[in-house]
């Protein structure tokens, strides 16, 4: 990666990747886009390129790229599960009609493209535990759906155009910096910030619905070694199994206990976010990854805890 676009670089992942990527390849190599200036992070909009970038607008994708000699795109425009279980057109014109500009322009240009998919592309068909990395893939949401169906159509590019697409098959993303866009695993950051803000929390999900999380540095780490992987040594290219714990709501709140011994915890479950919940995996097997580029996370549930409450006290002020 030498030239960068990042899309929807001021969500979630976008917010940190690009400060990150910046300071590794250098501010004027990483362009981040979104469809407002004024949707979020100034440090993202200030510190570097910026440009109004609509993913469903092919032309302002492609002039976007030759504006600026890019060489990859980091593709992280999306609408996320409970979102698009409200909004599924939405879900679909930006998951899958984006996506398809975005490898047209990858492919017109000869540009790369990382594209994360998501623990939504598996379904209640999926073996829950241990999920393998190439197994049934049959998701009941239209988020999986748009999922499952991106990670096919990058390997389609890759097979058929040459496009260098990769991706990870992202579990729930836990970060301190920008809050979550609209997810089912939203409540897994929820809980640090009610935690330190009212000392209490109700949980949207049952106490055993166990599901897959990683720690944003993890996340970073995860898309920047596999985009500067040696291709020789991919099998899998696009939707790799990543994740760094599994746990229920009842172990990140023994987890937060530790340290705030007074903070309690009630349950009010809410059913479409239970029943996404529900068709998701428990925990995923992730070896492909380690074997093909060296996946290694560095953060456990008691770790993350630990560096969750110490940066959201001084971004809180508790
Ligand atoms: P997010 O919702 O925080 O950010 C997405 C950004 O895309 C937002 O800033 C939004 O305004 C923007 N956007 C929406 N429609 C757009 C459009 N038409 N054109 C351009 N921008 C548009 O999402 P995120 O958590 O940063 O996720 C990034 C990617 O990672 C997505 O593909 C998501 O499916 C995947 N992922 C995220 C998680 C997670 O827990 N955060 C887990 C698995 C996979
Ligand atoms: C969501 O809950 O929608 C995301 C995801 C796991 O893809 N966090």
């Amino acid at each position: 990666m030498k030239k960068i676009l990042i899309t929807g670089a001021l969500g979630q992942i976008g917010s940190e990747l690009t400060m990150r990527l910046r300071k590794e390849y250098g501010n004027d190599n990483v362009v981040a886009s979104g469809l407002s200036a004024k949707e979020g992070s100034e440090e993202v909009v200030e510190s570097g390129h910026f440009e109004i970038v609509d993913i469903t607008n092919a032309q302002q994708v492609a002039d976007t790229v030759k504006k600026h000699n890019i060489d990859t795109i980091i593709n992280l425009a999306a609408i996320l599960s409970a979102v698009g279980e409200s909004k599924p057109n939405l879900a679909w014109d930006v998951n899958m009609g984006g996506l398809y500009n975005v490898l047209e322009v990858g492919r017109e240009f000869n540009v790369a493209v990382f594209t994360p998919s998501s623990i939504a592309a598996f379904g209640p068909s999926t073996p829950a535990k241990n999920t393998p990395q190439d197994t049934i893939q049959r998701p009941t949401t239209m988020y999986g759906v748009t999922k499952v169906a991106g990670e096919l159509l990058c390997d389609y590019y890759y097979e058929r155009f040459g496009v260098d697409t990769r991706g990870v098959r992202f579990p729930g993303l836990i970060s301190y910096k920008t809050l979550p866009g609209g997810g089912t695993t939203d409540y897994a950051v929820e809980i640090y910030y009610k935690a330190l803000q009212e000392g209490k929390f109700t949980c949207p999900l049952g106490k055993d619905t166990y599901m897959d999380m990683m720690y944003m540095p993890d996340a970073l780490d995860a898309i920047i070694d596999l985009a500067e992987a040696d291709p020789a040594k991919l099998k899998h290219r696009n939707a790799f199994n990543v994740t760094a714990m599994s746990f229920s709501p009842e172990d990140i709140f023994a987890s937060i206990k530790k340290l705030i011994p007074e903070f309690t915890m009630g349950y009010d479950v809410n059913p479409i976010l239970q029943k996404i919940a529900d068709s998701w995996p428990d925990s995923l097997d992730d070896s492909a990854a380690r074997e093909e580029w060296g996946w290694n996370p560095k953060y456990d549930l008691d770790k993350m805890t630990k560096d969750m409450l110490e940066n959201l006290r001084i971004k809180l002020g508790k």
